[in-house]
């Protein structure tokens, strides 16, 4: 079964920060389950099957990646895998409050299972989904910050608001 690892998110939609950290995680570990969960405190514009369908598209060429949709808890969904690692991305001081309280969180829940934080790659340091719909949705170009298929994606979501 080898070493197995999950890259949670709300990925609304998937992003190159997203996909570097998933890419840079499918390296180190044996499989890489990437898990689309409810942030309770963020409002979708996709819904959880499209997100998964994007990501499985963005995902394809990585043989060890699986996609899943999860509603529930993070750590139950690490149990059901058999997941011993949670891989979070870190892009500046200000994720790291939110981060902290996730993994201490989690660590109650579950102190089995280890949270592991990777470094942004400095060219995606400035990507979240939150801006790549702003520029979107006031048709603003979002080529260098999202796969081809997620734009056309964004454009027709929002042609059709
Ligand atoms: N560079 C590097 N990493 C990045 C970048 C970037 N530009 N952009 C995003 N990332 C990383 C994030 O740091 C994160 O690790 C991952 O990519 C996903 O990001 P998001 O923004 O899509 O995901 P979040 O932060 O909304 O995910 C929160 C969860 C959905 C994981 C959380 O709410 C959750 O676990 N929900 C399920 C219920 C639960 O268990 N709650 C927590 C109890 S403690």
């Amino acid at each position: 079964m080898g070493r197995i690892a999950v890259c949670p998110g709300s990925f609304d939609p998937i992003t190159y920060g997203h996909l570097d950290i998933i890419e840079r995680t499918s390296k180190v570990f044996d499989t890489v389950y990437v898990s689309v969960l409810k942030n309770s405190s963020k409002q979708g514009l996709f819904t959880p099957a499209e997100r998964v369908e994007l990501i499985r598209k963005v995902t394809k060429d990585l043989p060890n990646v699986e996609v899943r949709e999860f509603n529930g808890l993070l750590i139950d969904f690490c149990q059901e895998v058999g997941a011993g690692s949670i891989v979070r991305g870190l892009r500046a001081v200000s994720d790291f409050e939110y981060e902290m309280q996730l993994t201490s969180m989690n660590r109650k829940l579950d102190s089995s299972i280890e949270t592991i934080y990777m470094m942004t790659n400095n060219n995606y340091s400035f990507i979240s989904s939150s801006i790549v719909k702003e520029v979107a949705k006031y048709g603003g170009k979002t080529e260098d910050v999202v796969p081809p298929l997620v734009e056309e994606a964004l454009k027709e979501k929002f042609a059709r608001q």
